[in-house]
């Protein structure tokens, strides 16, 4: 089974520099977005880029409202909440993004409320930023990619 592995990882060092930074968020994770969780201590040691989503479960009566930071503070919402259950937010701009949950109580006395800061988008690995680092990293995936070969031909 070690030739497998050798063969994983091998692909993973040949494809991970051109794979896409985007991440989804689990609000909640597996709690989702529901009352008595603390969003705050969720949010806390996670970044967000640009570009990521924001994934919000829940069943009725909560639903989501983005609000401005007054609307966080006095868990104030105006307009139409999302109510779909499964709403996906991807995060367009950045700087600080604000969600409550609109219904009862929820937001003000059962800590139902986001706020995260939205960090601008990673930037993409730059190809090549000069030449030894560009022939270095070749011969690395070249050197990875024998290591495949081997791996197969001796399994
Ligand atoms: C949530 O946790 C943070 C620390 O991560 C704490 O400062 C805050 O008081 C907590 N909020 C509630 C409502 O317990
Ligand atoms: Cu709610």
């Amino acid at each position: 089974m070690a030739s497998y592995q050798l063969i994983a990882l091998a692909l993973v060092t040949i494809f991970l520099p051109t794979l896409t930074m985007a991440a989804e968020h689990i609000v909640g994770d597996e709690q989702g977005w529901t009352v008595n969780f603390n969003y705050t201590t969720w949010a806390s040691g996670k970044v967000f880029h640009v570009g990521d989503t924001l994934v919000f479960n829940y069943k009725p009566p909560h639903n989501l409202f983005k609000v401005d930071g007054a609307g966080f503070k006095d868990c104030a919402a105006s307009g139409e909440p999302m109510a779909s259950g499964n709403d996906i937010i991807t995060l367009s701009s950045p700087g600080k993004k604000w969600y409550i949950c609109g219904y009862g109580k929820h937001c003000s006395e059962l800590g139902q409320k986001l706020v995260i800061n939205v960090e601008a988008e990673t930037p993409a690995p730059t190809p090549e930023p000069n030449a030894a680092y560009g022939l270095a990293a070749s011969c690395y995936q070249i050197f990875a990619a024998a290591v495949a070969v081997v791996a197969m031909i001796a399994a």
